[in-house]
Parts: C-alpha cells; structure tokens; sequence
C-alpha cells in the first residue's frame, strides 16, 4: 500500500525561477558550484521520519486527520513497513540525500524491553534493504526517551536507576544501529531532561547523572568504531518547563563540566533558537564561536504563539542569515539540514507534503546564494574585519600578553592620556546589505 502512496508524483527536479511547476525547485540545483562546492553538499538535506510520516495531524483538542494508509490501525509491524516503505521513497522522489529517523518512528510498537530490541532490530534490517533501493543516507539516528510513560521525569535525570537503565539500553541499541546503516550523526534531544517543578528536583543530582550518561554514549561510540558526531539538541522549554540543555551556551557549559567540550557538538533547531529568546543566527553564531556547530534542525516557530510549531522555514531573509553563518563556520562536515518541520494540521493530501518540503528546499537554497553572494562581494566581511582591526596593533598585543596585567593596562591608558574616538557601527548600512542582495 506503501510504495504506491506516491505513486502519482515525479521526481522533483530543478527548473529554474522561472518555472511555474509547483512540484519543481526553482532555486535548488543541487550540481551548482557555490562556493567551490556542489549545493547538494552545502546543504546536505534530510527529511524526518516523525513529523513526515508518524503525526497523523492530532493535536491537544482533536484527533488526527490525516488519512495516511499507515495511521489507519493499530502501528503493527504491516504498518511500520508500510510507513518505512512511504518514507524512503518520498525522500528519492525529493531527491534529497538523507533521512533521519527516532528508534520508535520506525518500528512496530511493542511492550517489555525485550519486545522492543526485537521490533528495532527488525525495522534496522529493512531500513538497510530500503536505503540501498533508495540510494539514499541516513544523516542520523536518535532513541525517543521522552514519549513512553515511564519517562515522564525524564531519561537521564529520571529519579530512578531502573528508567535510566531502559535508555541505556535505547541509546545502545539506536547507536549500534546508526553506525551500521552508516549514520553521519547521533543525536540526543533531550526533551525531559529538565522539570516541571524545582521543589521536587535536585538539580545536582541530575546533572551528574546526565553528564555520566553522556560520557558513556561517547565512550561505547568509540568502543563500536562509530566515528560520526554526537550531537546535543538544545532547546529551552517543553515538554519539561526547563530543560538543562536550555541553548548553545548553557549546553557548551554542560559540556565543558563534564569534560565532553571535544567530544561532542550541537544540532540547532531555527524553533528553539526562537523559544529560547534568541534569533536563529544567534544560536547559529555562538555554536561557529565555540567550535561546536554540528547540524541543523530546519524549521521556524510561529511570531504570536509561544510554542515549537515546527513549520516549515519560508524566511529568505532569516536563512540569507543563517547561511551566512555557516558559511564562516567553514560548512558541514557530518552535518546537514534536517526537516525537523511538519504540515500543519488541514494539510491533509499527499501533495501537501511535496509543497512544505519544496518551499523549504529552496527558501534554504537562496538563503545559501544570497549568503554565498554577501561574501564574495566583500563588503561586510571586510568591514567587520576592520572594526576588530586594533586589535592586532600594539595595544590589543600587549592586552593579551600574558605577563601583562590589569595596572598595567590602566597605566597605558594614563599615560597616553587615552581619548578613544567613537566609531559608527553601521548597523543601518549592514542591514541594507542584506536586504540588496540580489539571488
Ligand atoms: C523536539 C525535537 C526533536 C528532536 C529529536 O522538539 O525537535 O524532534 O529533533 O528528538
Ligand atoms: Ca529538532
Ligand atoms: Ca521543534
């Protein structure tokens, strides 16, 4: 029932700006040169399992409406296949390279944990048939520890060993399983990793227990030869009303406590960069600054509501920023952009999902030639270099010699009777760049 779900589509193809094909990239040319580099490789794409293909289109005051031949009983291993099928083929119909997947969206459901090793491993064996069908990637795995029962308190900060044990053996068999269908990343979300109410959680406690559980993730990587990157997802609020892994910052603090600063990096998603009070760039250009940029989590939030809408991102001008800093971040090396984005709930028809993921391609594809545009013209990065410049003369030297101390300073600025002259920032004219930039 699968693979004909979209059996009515072609496969999506680069037409140009020009076209009036809905079903075609008009910016999206994955063998352009950009950069010195191939759009598919800047960009390296991928469509999420969850959104795409496990939401039947429910929210918290009605039921699904999608009509999915997979949503329509109960997620049995004919359905699980059906739903792996529809999703391998979809992404060779986008003719986009990767997918990523949870251990849950992609197996039949099943109780005990023994049950449950059983219907992963399987969904792992057909995923491995699928992916070679296909031709397609896996950019990476990741184990839901937050929507069973038993994590309501969390995984790795759960108050109790046993529920803590259960992800251990989640996070193991999801890891082994990301590095044999040759995974690029392994990613830890860690949505219940937090609270809901601080009088009844000991916040030290669950931090060493999280940074333990993260020491041990790295180590059996290491142990079983996997040598993509694991990736820590911030984001600030819900499930939980504060997670720990909160934004770039506060995780990069995380990981400096608990040594892992080289270990592991971070996946921003452009909706919790929002929630969190940041822009996207922002989180974008603290992750290039702390050498911790791993991949990327395409979507965007919606302005008037306070919560992870997960939409698909249509901002030229937030990705034109965005692009920007990956670029200066040097590109992806494991990473990629991840649809973590869905179709909202009354886009019912299998079209509809064509529509969501092509606009996103190409709203990511210009934001990548505008971006790329802004650097080979110059002008701002060259202005931002010299507003730094100083710092290479005599006094920003001496300032961070490391005999020089803080008296010592002072002392330069009495002697030579210091009378720094005020220097525009040209934020104006900075953003007009932006805003001209003609791809
Ligand atoms: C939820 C997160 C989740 C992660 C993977 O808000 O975005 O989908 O990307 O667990
Ligand atoms: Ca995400
Ligand atoms: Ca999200």
């Amino acid at each position: 029932m699968s693979a004909s779900y979209f059996k009515d589509f072609e496969t999506v193809q680069f037409e140009g700006r020009d076209s009036t094909n809905p079903f075609a990239y008009r910016y999206y040319d994955k063998d352009r040169v950009v950069l010195g580099k191939r759009m598919e490789d800047h960009l390296r794409m991928a469509v999420c399992v969850w959104h795409t293909f496990c939401w039947p289109g429910s929210d918290v005051f009605g039921a699904g409406t999608f009509d999915r031949p997979w949503h329509r009983g109960a997620n049995d291993a004919d359905a699980a296949r059906s739903k792996r099928e529809a999703a391998l083929a979809f992404v060779e119909k986008l003719d986009l390279p990767f997918y990523c997947f949870h251990d849950v969206d992609v197996m039949a459901d099943a109780d005990g944990i023994g049950a449950f090793r059983k219907s992963f491993a399987e969904a792992v064996d057909h995923l491995e048939e699928l992916q070679a069908k296909h031709g397609r990637k896996l950019l990476w795995g990741t184990a839901n520890l937050f929507s069973n029962p038993r994590y309501m308190a969390g995984g790795a900060t759960n108050p109790d060993p046993e529920v803590y044990a259960w992800g251990a053996s989640q996070v193991r068999d999801c890891l082994e399983a990301t590095h044999r269908l040759g995974g690029a990343n392994y990613v830890l979300w860690g949505g219940r990793e937090g609270y809901d109410t601080i009088l009844n959680t000991e916040i030290g406690v669950e931090l060493d227990n999280f940074g333990r559980f993260l020491n041990l993730v790295v180590e059996h990587k290491h142990r079983i030869g996997f040598e993509g990157t694991i990736l820590i997802e911030p984001k600030p609020h819900e499930p939980t009303k504060h997670q720990y892994d909160f934004d770039t910052q506060s995780v990069f603090a995380f990981l400096q406590r608990y040594g892992l600063e080289n270990e592991v990096k971070v996946n921003i998603e452009a909706n919790h960069a929002t929630l969190g009070g940041h822009s996207f760039e922002h989180e974008l250009a603290m992750a290039r600054t702390f050498g911790i940029l791993g991949s990327v989590d395409a979507n965007r939030g919606d302005y008037q509501n306070g919560w992870d809408t997960d939409q698909f991102p249509n901002s030229v001008e937030e990705w034109t920023l965005a692009m920007l800093e990956v670029l200066r971040a040097g590109g992806f090396t494991d990473g990629g952009f991840n649809f973590d984005a869905k179709v909202r709930r009354q886009s019912i028809d299998a079209e509809d999902l064509f529509h969501g993921h092509i606009g996103g391609v190409d709203t990511i594809a210009r934001g990548l030639l505008r971006a790329a545009e802004m650097i080979e013209d110059g002008a701002l990065e060259d202005f931002r270099r010299d507003r730094y410049g100083d710092w290479s003369g005599s006094l920003g030297t001496m300032i961070h010699d490391k005999g020089t101390s803080l008296a010592d300073i002072a002392d330069y600025a009495v002697k030579h009777d210091l009378d720094p002259q005020r220097r525009s920032g040209r934020q104006e004219w900075c953003e007009n760049i932006v805003a001209r930039t003609r791809s």
